[in-house]
């Protein structure tokens, strides 16, 4: 995707927001605002291409004012109404509006009463209790404010590895354009797939003549914004997306796989492998492995040869965490870590029939089109979750249909009926024992009452015997809120006894279960499924972080249930049925 798209996008996702800030009398701008940004962000070629604004404005979501803001953008390089719209309000206090806590209302109360601008001040008046006098800031919301605050504040010193993953893809196909590139990695925390990322560690390799020309090509790059260092063979500067610091640094051929493993660590890792090669009389750096006496150079061009001379077998990069994985590579006995292609169904979705912005019938081509998938469940939310637009059940029983329906044209019954169905604060299901039992698959998630413990009502919900699968089970959401109270190690055992599958949810922001209770899961011999949970046609490409979750948890393909046919899913189902019987209540009882 084109850089000034996004950057387009971005804009006008801001003017949003400031015109949200501006007052309800704004709302229709709002709207157009954010569909816009939306559009643009998601056009398939350089916005440019889609001039003159006559053109333009077929775009649907576009209308005649802002495809001129976008001419004016492509040719003057900025656009006057957001430049005047950012005087009036800093865009540092808009940022604010991003706290969970905060609304539009809140803040300009605060602007109001307290004449706060900034940021900093905001800080400053939750610090010394003037917020907290204000009418109407009782302190219970306070908290909500400080402790969205702090969220936000944790998540601002590193980025979320979705965002990681997309920047460094826009890194590299900027370098790619150099035919001096020989070789273009990124190391590091991304490499590794961390949950989040602090700075890009980006590795090339390429002839020592070329360098200069390379490290020039950084920095003429209009998306750097201050340069920090700049040597010979590396460089540091802050870029422009999302204010991150890029180390480069550069190889030569002979080199590359021992500054691959260098910088893609762990630190715990590498120390591990240093001690092995010193107890051979080696050293190991990031230019190779040398035999301490002599010098001489024993490996260095692949990871795989310096693996390979260690004696182990080559690791991926997910795990070098030095959580026992040196030793196992050592024994050759690594486990076979599940991988993207494995993937043969998205096990939740949401259409237009609750929050999601496909048709059930543009959800199956889509997924037709672009993913090499065997079925798809879709899973919209039932009736408790009201912003959602659950469906009660009689709207699932029309859904089946509907599903059916489409099925039948496309000559297979790729579509699976599902729904997300809320687990009510006692445990119990918010739909009805037999619309369920109608169902292909049934997730089950808390979206209420945060802060009570959930442990047993998670596990009300494993011993449910329509329940297939627990989704986001800790329910946090990363930059806003932590998880809610729960003891994950009763869940999962519960789990494992009923039969229950737990959901690594791929959202960028969820990733949930985390790599360190997907370990677990699949230690206790949990089944679990990975979905995208997508509401929105991109949303299908998540599936890729959940896979990277399941890595760093260890997980092999047996491990994850949408790695099977859907016939075998239908044996992993009856097998939790010959476990906890279902007793349909019949209709009056209950
Ligand atoms: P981050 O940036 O905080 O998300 O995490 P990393 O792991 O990317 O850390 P970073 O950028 O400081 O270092 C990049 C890689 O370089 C890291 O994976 C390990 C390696 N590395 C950095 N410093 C050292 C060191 O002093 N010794 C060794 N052996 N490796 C290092
Ligand atoms: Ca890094
Ligand atoms: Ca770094
Ligand atoms: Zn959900």
């Amino acid at each position: 995707m084109s850089s000034r798209n996004s950057d387009l996008a971005h804009i006008f996702e801001e003017i949003a927001t400031i015109y949200e800030f501006l007052g309800v009398e704004n709302r229709f701008r709002v709207m157009a605002y954010r569909k816009a940004a939306y559009v643009v962000e998601h056009l398939t070629k350089d916005v440019e291409n889609y001039l003159p604004v006559k053109k333009m404005v077929k775009i649907s979501g576009i209308g005649p004012s802002i495809a001129a803001k976008i001419q004016e953008y492509l040719e003057t390089g900025s656009i006057k109404t957001y430049e005047k719209l950012r005087k009036k309000v800093p865009h540092d206090f808009i940022d604010l509006l991003k706290v969970k806590g905060l609304g539009p209302e809140t803040l300009k109360t605060l602007h109001r009463e307290l004449g706060i601008d900034t940021r900093e001040e905001f800080v400053q008046a939750l610090k010394d209790g003037r917020v907290e006098s204000l009418k109407g800031f009782k302190s219970k919301k306070v908290q909500n404010i400080i402790n969205g605050l702090r969220q936000k504040e944790a998540l601002e010193q590193r980025i979320l590895l979705w965002d990681a993953i997309k920047l460094s893809q826009r890194v590299i196909s900027f370098f790619k354009k150099l035919p001096e590139v020989q070789k273009i990695a990124m190391g590091g925390s991304i490499r590794r797939r961390e949950e989040t990322i602090g700075d890009l560690d980006l590795l090339i390799q390429a002839r020592d003549k070329d360098r200069p020309k390379i490290l020039k090509h950084l920095q003429n790059w209009e998306q750097v914004k201050k340069v920090l260092v700049m040597g010979n063979k590396k460089a540091s500067v802050m870029i422009r997306p999302m204010d991150r610091q890029l180390d480069l640094r550069l190889f030569k051929a002979k080199e590359w796989g021992a500054g691959l493993l260098y910088f893609t660590g762990n630190k715990e890792h590498n120390i591990h492998l240093r001690k092995v090669a010193i107890e051979r009389g080696w050293k190991i750096n990031e230019y190779g492995v040398f035999e301490v006496e002599s010098g001489q150079r024993l490996a260095g061009r692949t990871e795989k040869e310096i693996y390979k001379i260690l004696d182990m077998s080559w690791i991926p990069p997910e795990i070098r965490m030095d959580r026992g994985e040196i030793h196992l590579a050592e024994q050759g006995k690594l486990p076979e870590l599940v991988k993207l292609e494995d993937i043969r169904g998205d096990m939740q979705m949401h259409s237009t029939w609750s929050d999601g912005r496909q048709s059930i019938d543009e959800l199956a081509h889509y997924v037709k089109q672009h993913y090499n998938y065997n079925y798809i469940v879709l899973t919209d939310h039932s009736k408790s979750s009201r912003i959602a637009r659950g469906l009660d059940e009689e709207q699932f029983r029309a859904q089946i249909k509907a599903i059916s329906a489409v099925n039948e044209k496309l000559g297979e019954d790729f579509i699976k009926a599902g729904a997300e169905v809320d687990i009510l604060a006692d445990g119990s299901l918010d739909l009805k024992d037999d619309i369920l039992e109608e169902l292909d698959w049934v997730v089950a998630a808390i979206h209420s009452r945060f802060n009570q413990d959930n442990t047993q009502r998670l596990i009300k919900a494993c011993e449910h015997a329509a329940v297939n699968v627990i989704a986001h089970p800790t329910g946090r959401i990363l930059g806003q809120r932590p998880s809610y109270p729960v003891d994950m190690l009763k869940v999962i055992e519960a789990a494992a006894q009923t039969g229950t599958a737990l959901e690594i949810n791929a959202q960028p922001t969820r990733m949930d279960l985390n790599e360190n209770w997907a370990f677990e899961a699949q230690k206790q011999g949990v089944k679990m499924v990975i979905s995208s949970d997508s509401h929105a046609p991109d949303n299908f490409e998540f599936m890729e972080l959940g896979v990277a979750v399941a890595r760093r948890a260890w997980c092999e393909r047996g491990h994850i249930l949408n790695t099977a046919s859907w016939q075998e899913i239908e044996e992993f189902k009856s097998l939790k049925r010959q476990q906890v019987p279902l007793k349909v209540a019949k209709d009056g009882e209950k």
